[in-house]
């Protein structure tokens, strides 16, 4: 540290901004729970795919050092290593020491940034117990380290010289643990999963990543030099492509860029991701909307013109043309606006017309140039079109004999008395004691419970019709009061909060699959705007003497027994199930709004639990088997 009488304005602006960081880390990478924690390896290695969105970067490596320090390598220019005129710092020591500094375009290229949008390395070097960056350019090797939030404690120096053709950034950090109290260890899976979605959405961008924390080495590299169209077949491997070809779509307007990749399966479900600047648009935006509207016009029209769809016939529904599609949406745009609950929608306006565009022609294109392909997916859109007018008419029927009632569902909906929305809640139980115990220990004003008996229906190979003509699911419909498929109105939610209570053993993490599942498929706007909550009941109650606790986890029981006295007397018994806790028990551990946990599910654990339900129940053998090898224990305490 400079003594003080060395600080000018611009090292007090620079101390300000990371100390800003330090004390608020929340505002800049979301949260300190293991998401922030990776939030920070999305930070740099943004950087290094902007290298390689502007040209420059063909290999990205990430290894997980021992003690769970992160190295990410680049070859891409190497960050220059000048004076910055305006901090009177080198550049590298701007990028991270000063707030935002990050931005390496400006408005030219493309500034991919992570799910916060590009809060940039420094705020990583504010949240780092020590942080090193190399930079290899002009045969010389650059070095400068910082230590406790991003203080350096040197100045950029040359430490070496290299091959004068070898250029590229390196930067290594360990994570703050007095910043990331819950834990600073990285996952594998969570790693992995973004990096390979990175290089699925960068074709020809390679992506490494090493553990070295093992006894033996973990390697996995990502190259996919046909980008989405390999990631639409990675998403189509365990499913039934109805067509050939996967269309892919490339186009550019006014600066912004967009891709589309697709094919159709035989299930009803549709699996449409889209993204970006690499982020990954939870929910949705512009772009997705204009791919959308034009996938439903040229549809409809060569169906039309086709005479498969006779002049009197209906038209077909959004619904109908994306059952069974999977596709990707890339977007890359030089000044993107984000909205919505999670900033994950695109909501610049100029887009959608250009999504429309880029992707009317060359899906058109398409179905012209291969009239067998096109009739397959025709006739699979006509198939779903057949089957939802066979589910609006069985609705109907159904509610002409008072099928979808209120009044009719009213035995199994133990409802709250109160009609405010804002405060009502309603608790899913597994099974009837459970649900008997809920009933009994609530608040009745303004907890409802509705018991599950047994396996809800298995969504996953459902289409809306057979969804309906489920007891369960019925019983839902109706206390939810929002409808579903295209009567669904989110206004008419009856909640504010929908619980899933369920066991932590197999099938308490199934039906939680199952639930999510259907909430994603059928209600998702209700996941969208965070309705959809996990009750956390306790694993354990220790007791000693006259007191006893309940703790949720086996790392809460270690963490609680270390605060007793050494020569304490104390039993833990671990609590079997819901079913096992009397009311008075469950209402105090799990749904007293004072002493209970709740996790909100957000749409990408839904998402998650999706692709879990897909593995798991989708048609083939070989993944299920796969997944539940490589998971077994992990699919036995499955948290979502
Ligand atoms: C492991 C993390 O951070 N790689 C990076 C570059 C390359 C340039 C750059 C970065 C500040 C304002 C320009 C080089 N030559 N990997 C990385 N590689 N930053 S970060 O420029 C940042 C400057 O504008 C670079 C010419 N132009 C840009």
């Amino acid at each position: 540290m400079k003594s003080e009488e060395h600080y000018n304005d611009s090292d007090i602006q620079v101390l300000e901004g990371l100390e800003a960081v330090r004390k608020r880390p929340g505002m800049y990478i979301g949260s300190t729970s293991v998401k922030g924690l990776h939030h920070l390896v999305w930070e740099i290695v943004d950087n290094s795919v902007d290298e390689a969105l502007a040209g420059y970067c063909d290999d990205i490596e990430v290894i997980v050092e021992r003690d769970n320090v992160i190295c990410v390598k680049d070859d891409g220019r190497g960050m220059p290593t000048g004076l910055n005129t305006k901090t009177g710092l080198s550049t590298v020591e701007t990028i991270f020491t000063v707030l935002h500094a990050g931005g390496k375009f400006g408005g030219s290229g493309y500034k991919v940034s992570g799910g916060l949008h590009g809060v940039g390395a420094s705020v990583v070097n504010a949240l780092s117990s020590w942080l090193e960056v190399t930079v290899y350019r002009d045969g010389k090797v650059y070095q400068q380290r910082f230590e406790n939030g991003g203080n350096p404690v040197n100045k950029l120096e040359v430490i070496d010289t290299c091959d004068i053709e070898r250029t590229g950034t390196t930067v290594r950090f360990k994570a703050d643990d007095a910043i990331f109290k819950e834990t600073t260890e990285y996952d594998y899976d969570i790693l992995a999963q973004r990096l390979r979605e990175l290089a699925f959405l960068n074709k020809g961008l390679r992506i490494i990543l090493v553990d070295e924390r093992g006894l033996e080495l973990k390697k996995d590299e990502f190259l996919y030099n046909g980008g989405i169209i390999e990631y639409v077949q990675m998403l189509n491997k365990n499913k039934n492509a109805i067509h050939e070809n996967i269309v892919y779509v490339e186009g550019r307007e006014d600066d912004v860029l967009i891709e589309v990749a697709m094919q159709y399966n035989d299930s009803y479900q549709s699996n449409i991701y889209s993204f970006t600047n690499n982020i990954n648009t939870y929910e949705g935006g512009t772009h997705e909307d204009g791919v959308k509207r034009a996938l439903t016009r040229i549809i409809n029209n060569y169906a039309r013109n086709g005479k498969f769809l006779k002049d009197n016939d209906d038209a077909l529904t959004g619904e109908d043309v994306r059952e069974g599609l999977t596709m990707i949406i890339s977007c890359k745009h030089p000044d993107p606006q984000f909205e919505g609950q999670t900033k994950t929608k695109l909501g610049n306006v100029e887009v959608r017309k250009i999504a429309d565009d880029v992707f009317s022609n060359g899906f058109e294109r398409f179905l012209m140039e291969n009239p067998d392909q096109a009739k397959l997916i025709i006739e699979k859109v006509m198939l779903a079109s057949r089957a939802r007018i066979a589910a609006k008419k069985a609705r109907e029927a159904s509610r002409r004999k008072g099928g979808l009632e209120l009044t009719h569902q009213w035995g199994k909906l133990a409802d709250c008395t109160s009609k405010d929305t804002s405060i009502s809640e309603i608790f899913i139980v597994e099974g009837d004691s459970a649900g008997g115990s809920a009933i009994g220990g609530r608040d009745a004003k303004t907890q409802a419970i509705l018991p599950l008996r047994g396996k809800i229906l298995n969504v996953e190979k459902a289409r809306l019709d057979r969804a309906l003509s489920n007891e369960e699911i019925r019983s839902m419909i109706t206390a939810f009061g929002t409808g579903i498929g295209e009567e669904f109105d989110i206004d008419k939610l009856r909640y504010d909060k929908i619980i899933i209570m369920t066991d932590a053993d197999v099938d308490g993490s199934h039906i939680r699959i199952l639930l999510l599942t259907l909430f994603y498929r059928f209600f998702k706007p209700i996941l969208e705007q965070g309705h959809v909550y996990v009750a956390q009941p306790p694993l354990y109650k220790i007791s000693h003497g006259k007191t006893w606790k309940n703790v949720l986890t086996d790392e809460e029981k270690d963490e609680y027994l270390k605060t007793l006295p050494e020569n304490t007397k104390y039993t833990i018994n671990r609590y079997k199930g819901l079913g096992e806790m009397n009311a008075e028990e469950l209402n105090e551990t799990t749904m007293k709004k004072e002493n209970r946990t709740l996790i909100q599910v957000t749409l990408e654990d839904a998402m998650a639990a999706n692709t879990v339900f897909e593995t798991l129940m989708g048609e083939e053998v070989e993944p299920r088997r796969e997944f539940i090898e490589q998971n077994a224990s992990y699919v036995e305490n499955l948290d979502i």
